[in-house]
């Protein structure tokens, strides 16, 4: 899969896609991140990139003919995501569906916003990584670029998303590695006793405790089977006996 990443400041990703993961996805050549800089096709003397807005205002605007020259100098099909406040909040069911493109291109903004001619005749899609303020898209873009490639055969250990799906909706069970003791403060006995099936009973059991808590919401979707609501009911009996 191939992203293509349009910035004016491609320096912010040379950390997070050479590393780890994503570094390793790229060497193995299963992901492929382009960076290109629309202010490298700008023929002005200072090579502008943004403006003042009409009708005033504080900040400045990126100006739509860099971004629209940078991406047609490269574009060879698939959605054009412009990164902004305003898009659909990204989610998992988002990351999948760009798992499935050969490539996506993500257009960052900057500065107060783009023109929004953009928006309206270069993006395909637009999208937002939550409910708060970032300086620019950047972040957002290596979000989504992590995420999804997560999700690409072969990026990760054999088993890793299979987990997922079955885990999926529910936060996770609490993990311990060893020692079994750690300043008094012991692992679970359940998990040092070898008994596989009383293992994922106990782990189940606290991933439904754990989603009770703390995201009632995603408890609320979730499907969950019978022996799921066995352990609720179990849960919430444990509960009453601790509140008063
Ligand atoms: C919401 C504030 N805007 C109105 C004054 C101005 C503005 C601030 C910051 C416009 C853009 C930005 C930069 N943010 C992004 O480009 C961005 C973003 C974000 O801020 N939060 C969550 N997801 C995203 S995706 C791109």
């Amino acid at each position: 899969m191939r992203f293509d990443i349009f910035t004016l400041f491609p320096e912010m990703f040379q950390g997070p896609v050479t590393a780890s993961i994503l570094g390793r996805a790229q060497a193995q050549g299963l992901v492929e991140i382009a960076l290109h800089n629309p202010r490298d096709v700008t023929t002005d003397r200072h090579h502008v990139v943004d403006d003042y807005p009409y009708g005033g205002g504080a900040g400045m605007v990126m100006k739509p003919e860099p971004l629209f020259n940078s991406v047609e100098a490269v574009y060879q099909g698939g959605p054009i995501i412009l990164l902004s406040p305003q898009g659909r909040v990204f989610t998992q069911a988002v990351a999948r569906e760009l798992a499935a493109e050969p490539r996506v291109t993500l257009l960052c903004g900057h500065y107060e916003g783009v023109d929004e001619r953009v928006r309206e005749h270069l993006a395909t899609d637009e999208i937002s990584i939550g409910d708060f303020v970032l300086t620019g898209g950047e972040l957002a873009a290596m979000v989504i670029v992590d995420a999804v490639s997560r999700l690409l055969p072969g990026v990760l250990a054999a088993g890793s998303t299979e987990e997922e799906s079955h885990t999926a909706g529910l936060l996770e069970y609490p993990q311990y590695t060893r020692p079994p003791e750690f300043r008094g403060w012991r692992v679970p006995e359940m998990l040092l006793s070898g008994h596989h099936a009383a293992i994922a009973r106990w782990r189940r059991k606290e991933a439904l405790r754990r989603t009770r808590v703390r995201r009632p919401d995603l408890l609320a979707k979730a499907e969950l089977s019978v022996s799921d609501r066995k352990l609720l009911a179990e849960i919430e009996a444990e509960d009453e006996v601790h509140t008063p």
